[in-house]
């Protein structure tokens, strides 16, 4: 994969225990648990796409636990490690870079959040969404009552807004209204209730093929208040451009762009040119083709701090 960097697009998407066991055929099914699954998909698809962090929680049990009904537990043993039961559902589509986060491998306590988890990397997920910068949290998976309302309850208390996807949950229901009352009690912590994303467009889009300049670019951005995604190819970019909203300026560097004059001609179908700024280099496309063409054009030799308070004044002015 390209070095796609995002930073300020604050959200990433949780999938709660979508795992075998969880499902009809499993060891402790939630009724309709993989009816969810295509709508998780559908978000799955939708958060690669805005390039967020995506995270699958798994419940990762060692055989004897407290929590089994053996060893004096409410629940039949399920999702114990390594078994076919705590795989995640065949038809869950986790793309490769999602963040796994193993829960309930204490013997003496249940894990029903995601923040008793940790990544593959001992890192606690909550560390790891700090360490992200990850200030929303839309949440999805199974099952309704306990580990997707635990989940949502602890991120409430550590501070992060919390979106769960009523299209995407399942509960178990073992008494009538156990789903119903989980959701009021989210409801009530402080967690909105609804489906889809809201779909928030970064300030600015920054292409460039060259890493430092792009590194510096976005690093003076950002301490401009600002929201950045950086991408080094166009189609990552363009990726971005394509969805509603759109970002407030798309920067083009075009040193070391393989094919400038396409991407030009591309860029003009997806953004207002008023709303693009090119970086001209020496060898490329000349400043005078690009003015041509409608785009806002600052050329080299430039400061890194002129061009991002050029930057700047066509944010602010949008
Ligand atoms: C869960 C019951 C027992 C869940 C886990 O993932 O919601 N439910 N253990």
């Amino acid at each position: 994969m390209s070095a796609d960097i995002s930073l300020g697009r604050r959200f990433a998407l949780l999938v709660v225990d979508v795992q075998r066991d969880f499902c009809p055929g499993g060891a402790l099914p939630a009724p309709g648990g993989d009816r969810i699954i295509p709508a998780i998909n559908a978000y799955l698809t939708e958060a690669q796409e805005l390039s967020v962090p995506i995270y699958a929680s798994r419940d990762w049990h060692p055989a004897v636990t407290t929590h089994f009904k053996p060893y004096g537990g409410p629940w039949p043993p399920h999702c114990v490690q390594g078994s076919a039961g705590a795989e995640f559902h065949p038809d869950l589509e986790l793309p490769p870079g999602a963040i796994v986060i193993s829960k309930g491998e204490d013997p003496e306590r249940p894990g029903y959040s995601a923040f008793d988890g940790h990544t593959a990397d001992g890192q606690s997920f909550l560390d790891d969404l700090r360490r992200r910068r990850v200030d929303r949290l839309y949440i999805t998976g199974l099952t309704t009552e306990y580990c997707v309302k635990q989940t949502a309850l602890d991120a409430l208390r550590a501070g992060l807004h919390v979106i769960i996807l009523t299209d995407a949950i399942a509960g178990i229901n073992a008494s009538a209204g156990d789903v119903d009352r989980a959701q009021s009690e989210m409801a009530h912590a402080g967690a909105d209730l609804t489906i889809g994303l809201a779909r928030q467009a970064p300030d600015v889009v920054l292409l460039g093929v060259e890493w430092q300049p792009r590194a510096l670019i976005r690093a003076q951005l950002i301490e401009e208040g600002f929201e950045v995604v950086a991408t080094d190819t166009w189609p990552m970019m363009r990726r971005q451009l394509r969805v509603a909203p759109k970002p407030r300026l798309a920067i083009v560097d075009l040193k070391g762009l393989p094919d400038p004059a396409a991407v030009l001609n591309d860029l003009r179908e997806s953004m207002n040119p008023d709303r693009v700024l090119v970086l001209t280099a020496m060898g490329t496309i000349e400043p005078g083709e690009v003015e041509h063409l409608g785009f806002r054009h600052i050329d080299r030799p430039v400061a890194i701090g002129d061009l991002v308070n050029t930057a700047a004044q066509v944010i602010r002015a949008a």
